[in-house]
C-alpha cells in the first residue's frame, strides 16, 4: 500500500447541521490526516465544473443546486491507501444502502444529500484536489 491523498468534501446538509467536527473525527479515527480544509460557497459554475463528468446524468442539474446551497468544506486526506480507506469510511452513496457506522449512514439523508464526497481513483484524486488547492496549501 502507498501513502495516497484524496479529495474530500464536507456538503451543504452536513454543514448545515454542524457535523464538520464529527465527520473529521471519522477521517481521523480511520487513520486519515487532514492536510489541508477550507470552508467555501461554491458558485453555480464551479459546481458544474466540478461535477462535469456527471453532466449527462438525469441527476446532474439538481446536485449542481444541491452543492451550491450552502457552504461546504474541501479538504485534502492523506494516509495508506486514502482514496479506498476514505470511500469505506463514507460508505454506499445511498445512505439507505450504506453499512452501519459508515457516515453516509449515519447521517446523510439521501442519496443526493449524502454529506460527504470522495474522490473514486488516483487520476480523478489528483484532479479534483488541483480543483481546490494548490501544492503550497497542502502540508503534509
Ligand atoms: P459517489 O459520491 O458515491 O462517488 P457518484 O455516482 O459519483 O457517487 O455521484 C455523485 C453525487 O451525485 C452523489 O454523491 C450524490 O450526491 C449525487 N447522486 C448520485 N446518484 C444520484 C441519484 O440517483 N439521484 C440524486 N443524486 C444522486
Ligand atoms: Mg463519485
Amino acid at each position: 500500500m502507498a501513502v495516497e491523498r484524496t479529495l474530500s468534501i464536507i456538503k451543504p446538509d452536513a454543514t448545515a447541521r454542524n457535523l464538520t467536527g464529527k465527520i473529521n473525527t471519522r477521517f481521523e479515527e480511520a487513520g486519515l490526516r487532514l492536510v489541508a480544509q477550507r470552508r467555501l460557497k461554491l458558485t453555480r459554475e464551479q459546481a458544474e465544473a466540478f461535477y462535469a463528468v456527471h453532466a449527462e446524468r438525469p441527476f446532474y442539474n439538481d446536485l449542481c443546486t444541491y452543492m451550491t446551497s450552502g457552504p461546504i468544506v474541501v479538504q485534502v486526506l492523506e494516509g495508506e491507501n486514502a482514496i479506498a480507506r476514505n470511500r469505506e469510511v463514507m460508505g454506499n452513496t445511498n445512505p439507505a444502502n450504506a453499512a452501519e457506522g459508515t457516515i453516509r449512514k449515519d447521517f446523510g439523508q439521501n442519496i443526493e444529500a449524502n454529506s460527504v464526497h470522495g474522490s473514486d481513483a488516483p487520476e480523478t484524486a489528483a484532479v479534483e484536489i488541483a480543483f481546490f488547492f494548490s501544492t503550497c496549501d497542502i502540508v503534509g
